[in-house]
């Protein structure tokens, strides 16, 4: 069994569709081993997502990710990395495929509904920066 990191970013969260993106994920056979709603400060922000620091986009993301309440899960089943990049869909949701949660849910390529892990590695990472073993079950 694999895991990976999810989060309903603000723009999903205000528009009140975390139950929505959620089955998308229970509907696909992945389960959800943690989950808090939590509200990031840019700090925050800025250290999870410290690999794209130098890329243009970085200060308008760090803004953005701190501007309301998200929801962070640990998701978990087979091939959960690939599997939720999948369901996701494209980083910018004009060019996500029809019926992925970007493609669906998502205003724009910088509030793009949700973020997921990008490999196996990344995934133990972050799931670490948001999760205490204790939390994860
Ligand atoms: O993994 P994913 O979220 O699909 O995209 P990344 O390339 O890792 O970028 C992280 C995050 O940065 C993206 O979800 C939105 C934002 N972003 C942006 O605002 N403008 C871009 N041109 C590229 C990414
Ligand atoms: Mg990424």
């Amino acid at each position: 069994m694999e895991q990976t990191l999810s989060i309903i970013k603000p723009d999903a969260v205000a528009k009140n569709v975390i139950g929505k993106i959620i089955d998308r994920f229970e509907s696909n056979g992945l389960r959800i081993a943690a989950m808090k709603k939590i509200k990031l400060t840019k700090e925050d922000a800025a250290k999870f997502y410290e690999v794209h620091k130098e890329r243009p986009f970085f200060n308008d993301l760090c803004e953005y990710m701190s501007s309301g309440p998200v929801v962070v899960m640990v998701l978990e089943g087979e091939n959960a990395v690939k599997k939720n990049r999948e369901l996701m869909g494209a980083t910018n949701p004009k060019e996500a495929a029809p019926g992925t949660i970007r493609a669906d849910f998502a205003e724009s390529i910088e509030a793009n509904a949700v973020h997921g892990s990008d490999s196996l590695e990344n995934a133990k990472k972050e799931i670490t920066f948001f999760f205490a073993g204790r939390e994860i079950l």
